[in-house]
C-alpha cells in the first residue's frame, strides 16, 4: 500500500480524498495555488506544495508542478479528483513515466472515451445499444443530409471531441441542417481543437441515468447500481439520486451488464462511469463514459455502503477488489445537492465573497462534504461548489422529507448560494413524485417558457458564464451589504413560496 498520497485538485473532493487517505494510514499531501492559501484542503492535509498563481492554467492544470510537487515530497501516488487533469490522458502518462501511479485508468482507456467517436465504437462493438447515428465523423455536408435522412429528424449534431453538452446543437429539419453543420464544426474547433462532428438521433424528454463501475487489474469489474442525473440546468447536475425512480432489478441488472460490457471492451481499471439516456419507453442507449470518480459519487456510497475512494486507492496499488457483484446490495435512497456559490435569482451568477456565519447541516441521515468554512473567502477563480449535501432514508418518500429538513436548518450567510432554489425543489410536487426529466430544471426557473422551450437544447454556458463573472466583479462591491437588490415585487415566484414555506 503506498504511505504517501498526492492530491492533485482543490476543494470538497481534495478533503473527501484525504478523509479516505487518513482512513488508510497514508498520509494526505494537498497542492495548492495562491488563492487557496487558507483553503480547507490545504488544512486538513498533512502537507501541502504551493504550485503558483490562482489562475488554474498555471497551477492545477499545470502537469509539470503536478508531478514536482509529488516527487518533492516523496509520494508514490497521485489522485486526481474530477476536472482538471482528472480525464488527461497525457498527464496520466506523465504519472506513469515519472514512476508513480495514478489512482485512475489507464491512459488508452481515457483516450479511447475522450473521443465520443471511438467510444460509441467500443460501445457497439461491446454489443451495447447506442442511440441511433454515425459512430465515424462527418466527412461533407452531404453525408450529414444523408445520414439525417436516414435517421429520421430531428438529429443532433455532436463534437467527436466534445462531451458534457459541449459544442451539440439539436436540428429540427432538413433547412436547418447546412447552417448547423457549419456552426457545430466551427464550435469544435475552437472549443476542442477538433472540428469533427458526428450524428444521433434526438431523443425527446430523455432522462439521463448513469451506471457506477468500478475494475481492478485481476480482470474484476462490478457494477454499484445507477445514479439519476436528469436534474441538470445548462448542462450542469444540480440534484442527483441513488436508485433512480425510474430504473427496476430487471433494468437496472441489463443496464449495469451493458455498462460492464463497454468497461471490459476499453481495458478499464479503477472508477469509472457510464452514460445513458433513457427514452419515456425506458430504452436505454450508450452517451459516454467519464474516466474519473464523479462529483456524486456519495449517494452511490450512501445506498451501496461502499467507499469509492477506498477501493479506487486499493485496486490502484494492485489489491483485488474488496467485493463480487453479488455483494452489491442497494438499500433506501440517497439524494445529493450542489450547494454552489451563486445567485439564483440573477442567473446564477456566481456569488465570491467572505462567508460569515455557517451552520453546516447534521443529524440522521446527512452527509456533507465540503469545502468551506465560516470566515473563508469564496474564491473567484474556480468552480463555485460550496459543499455537497446529501441524505440517505430507507425510502425515496423519507429521503426527500429528510432533505427538506436539512435545507431549512443549513445556513450560509454573506454570499447568496443555491440553497434557497433547492428548498423550493425539494417541496416540487413532481420532484416529489419522481417524476422529471432532462427538462425539469428549466420549466421549473421559468413555467411560461414550458411550450417554447420544452425540447430546447440550452446554450454552451462558457461564454455567458464569463460575462457573469465579470459582471460580478463590477457589481460585487454596490451590492455588499443588501440582501437582496432587487424589490420583492421582482422576486421569482418559487423563491417567494420557498420562503413562505419555510416560516410555516
Ligand atoms: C442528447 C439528448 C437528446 N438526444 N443526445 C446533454 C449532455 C450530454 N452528456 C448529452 N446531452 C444530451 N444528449 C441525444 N441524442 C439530450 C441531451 C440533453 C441532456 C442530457 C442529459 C441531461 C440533461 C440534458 C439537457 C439537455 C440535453
Amino acid at each position: 500500500m503506498f504511505s504517501k498520497l498526492l492530491i492533485a485538485n482543490r476543494g470538497e473532493i481534495a478533503v473527501r480524498i484525504a478523509r479516505a487517505c487518513r482512513e488508510m494510514g497514508i498520509s494526505p499531501v494537498a497542492v495548492y495555488s495562491d488563492a487557496d492559501r487558507a483553503s480547507l484542503h490545504v488544512r486538513v492535509a498533512e502537507q501541502a506544495v504551493h504550485i503558483g498563481p490562482s489562475a488554474s492554467n498555471e497551477s492545477y492544470l499545470v502537469i509539470e508542478k503536478i508531478i514536482a510537487a509529488a516527487r518533492q515530497v516523496g509520494a508514490d501516488a497521485i489522485h486526481p479528483g474530477y476536472g482538471f487533469l482528472s480525464e488527461n490522458a497525457g498527464f496520466a502518462q506523465a504519472v506513469e513515466d515519472a514512476g508513480l501511479i495514478l489512482i485512475g485508468p489507464p491512459a488508452s482507456a481515457m483516450r479511447l472515451m475522450g473521443s465520443k467517436t471511438s467510444a460509441r465504437i467500443a460501445a457497439q462493438t461491446a454489443g451495447v445499444p447506442l442511440v441511433p447515428g454515425t459512430t465515424n465523423s462527418l466527412a461533407t455536408l452531404q453525408e450529414a443530409e444523408s445520414v439525417a435522412e436516414a435517421v429520421g429528424y430531428p438529429i443532433m449534431l455532436k463534437a467527436a471531441s466534445g462531451g458534457g453538452g459541449k459544442g451539440m446543437r439539436l436540428v429540427r429539419s432538413r433547412d436547418e441542417l447546412a447552417s448547423a453543420y457549419s456552426l457545430a464544426q466551427s464550435e469544435a474547433a475552437s472549443s476542442f481543437n477538433d472540428a469533427s462532428v458526428y450524428i444521433e438521433k434526438y431523443i425527446d424528454r430523455p432522462r439521463h441515468v448513469e451506471i457506477q463501475l468500478i475494475g481492478d487489474h485481476h480482470g474484476n469489474i462490478v457494477y454499484l447500481g445507477e445514479r439519476e442525473c436528469s436534474l441538470q440546468r445548462r448542462h450542469q447536475k444540480v440534484i442527483e439520486e441513488c436508485p433512480s425512480p425510474v430504473l427496476d432489478e430487471g433494468l437496472r441488472q441489463r443496464m449495469g451488464e451493458a455498462a460492464v460490457k463497454v468497461a471490459r471492451a476499453a481495458g478499464y481499471v479503477n472508477a469509472g462511469t457510464v452514460e445513458f439516456l433513457l427514452d419515456e419507453q425506458r430504452n436505454f442507449y450508450f452517451l459516454e463514459m467519464n474516466t474519473r470518480l464523479q462529483v456524486e459519487h456519495p449517494v452511490t456510497e450512501l445506498v451501496t455502503g461502499r467507499d469509492l475512494v477506498h477501493e479506487q486507492i486499493r485496486v490502484a496499488a494492485g489489491e483485488k477488489l474488496s467485493f463480487s457483484q453479488d455483494d452489491i446490495l442497494m438499500r433506501g435512497a440517497a439524494i445529493e445537492c450542489r450547494i454552489y456559490a451563486e445567485d439564483p435569482d440573477n442567473g446564477f451568477l456566481p456569488s465570491p465573497g467572505v462567508i460569515t456565519r455557517l451552520v453546516e447541516p447534521a443529524g440522521p441521515g446527512v452527509r456533507y462534504d465540503s469545502g468551506s468554512y465560516q470566515g473563508w473567502e469564496v474564491p473567484i477563480f474556480y468552480d463555485p461548489l460550496l459543499a455537497k449535501l446529501c441524505v440517505w432514508a430507507e425510502t425515496r418518500e423519507a429521503a426527500v422529507h429528510r432533505l427538506t429538513r436539512v435545507l431549512d436548518e443549513y445556513t450560509i450567510e454573506g454570499i447568496s448560494t443555491t440553497l434557497p432554489f433547492f428548498r423550493a425543489i425539494a417541496r416540487d410536487p413532481e420532484f416529489r413524485r419522481g417524476e422529471f426529466d432532462t427538462g425539469f430544471i428549466d420549466r421549473f426557473l421559468d413555467p411560461d417558457a414550458r411550450a417554447k422551450r420544452s425540447n430546447d437544447v440550452p446554450a454552451d454556458p462558457t461564454l455567458a458564464d464569463l460575462a457573469a463573472i465579470t459582471a460580478v466583479l463590477h457589481t460585487k462591491a454596490s451590492a455588499r451589504g443588501a440582501e437582496s437588490s432587487q424589490p420583492r415585487s421582482a422576486e421569482s415566484r418559487w423563491k417567494l413560496e420557498a420562503r413562505l414555506a419555510q416560516r410555516r
